[in-house]
């Protein structure tokens, strides 16, 4: 089965059951370079470091090539089978894989020299966490020591071989069983923490991968229905979304840096998806203050291109004397989660910045962020998870922020500016979504 590509500076790199690794450009998925070798099957996955050498194995031996040009840097061993993807702790030069006879192996970057060699033998991509190597196999999930490949726990199973396994942020390890849809979320000390069931037929036969934010992504495939399905599980063990495919996905997901997810599918396609899409502005009112320069098109790009606003007229002197207010449209009425950003800066210190969003519940503005402003750009991002619908006015999509500054403090010189480089949202598609 073909395993995830892996992604580096804009290159995709994996093997294929037809003995050959490709390496294609990730934007346009044009062909860079593939290397032949025949009965090699480097289908079990790779690893590419921060240099861009890429390793594998297959049938035969396990190769050290450059993302570059597919050139060989080494490669070891004769008449090896390995089962898993090398797990790679590139700051040691080592990395670990699973091989079918004698068991997981750890072996050096720089030449593919052996470290130490464990008895626990099978499983797929195994994870390397704060100095412990977890494998899935037979009916366990081990943890073993990374230094010495000494055994330090096992969680038992009794309905079917687990399966690939990721690791957490907080230590938590997550894998599946390959033969009923059971999918199990284990504490660092080797206790259950939950467990999720794949609806009806579906297994996970490919690693799990978890994203910035905790949530777990897990590919599925249904073995009668020949369909793939993709899940994003919250780390609380409920479900985020789920997505279906038109055929097969037994390749893991992979997380671009941007948050898209790509995964390939038997249908020969590369799908990249993401749960977010970006609101840029559309509207722009100066409600108090003066504008000395820019305007709305300044506002949609983070290049130092920027509106610049000074005190002007106020109405009582609890008013802030520069007040924009921003508008936009959301893609979508209903989503999880808003992030709003501003990237922005005031002439001189002691300026206060407050943020606050149209309510359009309570039909008033609400305050989600108020702090000193900076002298030099600087960024806020404002996370809305509870009730961020109220944001959103619910037949048009507008989206509306207003953007204060006011003195904080003694100030020097008179009249600051207040300076807008960027204004934008993002908006977070809800559970269930795609
Ligand atoms: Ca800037
Ligand atoms: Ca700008």
């Amino acid at each position: 089965m073909s395993r995830a590509p892996s992604l580096w500076q804009g290159r995709l790199v994996f093997g294929a059951h037809d003995d050959t690794v490709y390496c294609l450009d990730a934007a346009t998925g044009a062909l860079l370079w593939s290397v032949y070798e025949p009965g090699s099957i480097p289908t079990m996955g790779q690893v590419v470091d921060s240099q861009g050498i890429v390793y594998y194995g297959g049938l035969g031996k396990i190769w050290a090539r450059d993302v570059r040009d597919g050139s060989v840097v080494w490669s070891t061993g004769e008449n090896i089978i390995t089962t898993s993807a090398p797990s790679l702790v590139e700051s040691e030069g080592r990395f670990y894989i699973g091989q079918s006879s004698g068991g997981w192996r750890c072996r050096r970057t720089s030449d593919g020299e052996l470290i130490w060699t464990s008895w626990v033998s099978g499983g797929s991509t195994s994870p390397v966490d704060s100095g412990r190597v977890y494998v899935g196999s037979g009916h366990y999930l081990y943890c073993l020591d990374a230094a010495t490949g000494s055994v330090i726990w096992r969680f038992w199973e009794r309905a079917a071989m687990l399966n690939s396994v990721a690791v957490g942020h907080d230590g938590t390890t997550y894998s599946g069983t390959s033969s009923v849809g059971l999918f199990y979320a284990v504490n660092p000390d080797g206790s259950e923490k939950w467990r999720f069931d794949f609806e009806r037929s579906y297994v996970m036969l490919s690693a799990p991968i978890v994203g910035g934010d905790g949530t777990i992504y897990v590919s599925t495939v249904h073995g009668v229905a020949r369909l793939g399905r993709v899940y994003a599980i919250k780390p609380d063990g409920t479900l985020l979304w789920q997505y279906d495919f038109p055929t097969q996905t037994f390749a893991s997901p992979t997380l671009g840096p941007d948050g898209t997810l790509y995964i390939l599918c038997s249908d020969k396609y590369l799908y990249a998806f993401r749960d977010w899409e970006r609101a840029a502005p559309t509207g722009l009112t100066v409600l108090r203050g003066l504008a000395l320069s820019g305007g709305l098109p300044d506002l949609t790009e983070s290049d130092d291109s920027r509106l610049v606003v000074r005190p002007w007229f106020v109405l009582t002197t609890q008013e802030a004397p520069v007040q924009v207010v921003v508008e936009s449209t959301s893609p979508i009425p209903d989503p999880r989660k808003i992030l709003f950003t501003l990237e922005a800066s005031a002439s001189i210190p002691n300026i206060g910045q407050k943020i606050e969003l149209f309510n359009y519940v309570t039909g008033r503005w609400e305050t989600v962020d108020s702090r000193p402003a900076t002298t030099a750009d600087s960024i806020a991002e404002i996370v809305i998870t509870k009730n961020p619908e109220r944001f959103i006015q619910p037949l048009t999509l507008a989206m509306k922020a207003k953007i204060s500054y006011k003195e904080a403090g003694p100030i020097l010189l008179y009249p600051w500016q207040a300076r807008l480089d960027h204004v934008f949202w993002t908006v977070y598609h809800s559970p269930g979504g795609g």
